[in-house]
């Protein structure tokens, strides 16, 4: 077999079981959400905050995937998820047999909303479909405003990118507008939301946003 044709068979399978991930959350009635960055973009920040807002009214399971360590699933479990971390031991993305591997250990029926934190890369998550309903791009203020281009594949493949720390805009020389555009003229379809997890600026849109999406992949399953 040629490379290509490995890498191909090794994508279909991924499908195969993105397919049987999405059947099992979508019949629990779920939405799941695919959160793909940078390391340090503030993925983790983010959750956390959101958890802050949501917990009173949602049961939010968080998958948490990194290299090494239960740091993130530490965190988020102290803001009111459950949750599993996957360590890839090395791996750079998250597969979708990862996340069939640890579907039983999560109590999906008790759910309403998942959040899958994809190991901090910007390149290899992006093509390796989970099972999500979004999947979600963050990029932060502090690493540049010229990556949209630099990275084309994650934006094409998103339906929301979320532009964190803003709050830092004040003391950097990022043209937060050029970001906008960039992404734009990469994916017209890709809604953009700009906020500080942080701060709390702009989580309330945040909020709202996920708010609608359940609304509707519920209004679709009804
Ligand atoms: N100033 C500022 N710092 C942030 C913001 N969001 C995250 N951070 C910081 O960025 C660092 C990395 O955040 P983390 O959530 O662990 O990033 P992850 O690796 O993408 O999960 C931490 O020091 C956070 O406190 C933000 O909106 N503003
Ligand atoms: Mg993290």
């Amino acid at each position: 077999m040629t490379k290509i044709d490995v890498q191909k068979k090794i994508q279909d399978e991924n499908d195969r079981m993105a397919a049987g991930n999405r059947k099992a959350f979508t019949d629990a009635g779920l939405l799941v959400l695919n959160l793909i960055s940078s390391p340090g973009s503030g993925k983790t920040t983010l959750l956390e905050s959101t958890l802050d807002r949501l917990t009173d009214t949602m049961n939010v399971i968080v998958i948490e995937g990194d290299v090494s360590t239960q740091r993130d699933m530490d965190r988020v479990r102290a803001r009111g998820a459950s949750g599993v971390q996957i360590n890839t031991g090395g791996g750079c993305h998250l597969s979708a047999a990862m996340i069939d591997e640890v579907l039983g250990e999560l109590d999906l029926e008790a759910g309403d909303v998942v959040f899958i934190e994809n190991v901090g890369n910007l390149i290899c998550p992006s093509t390796y479909d989970l099972g999500e309903d979004v999947r979600m791009v963050l990029l932060s203020t502090t690493e540049g405003d010229d990556k949209p281009m630099k990275y084309p594949a994650i934006f094409h493949e998103s339906d929301l990118a979320i532009l964190n720390k803003i709050d830092l805009l004040p003391h950097l020389t990022y043209d937060i507008e050029k970001v906008a555009g960039e992404i734009e003229v990469l994916n017209p379809k890709c809604e953009i939301l700009r906020l500080s997890a942080l701060t709390g600026d702009g989580m309330d849109a945040w909020i709202d946003w996920v708010r609608a999406k359940l609304a509707e992949k519920r209004g679709e399953l009804s």
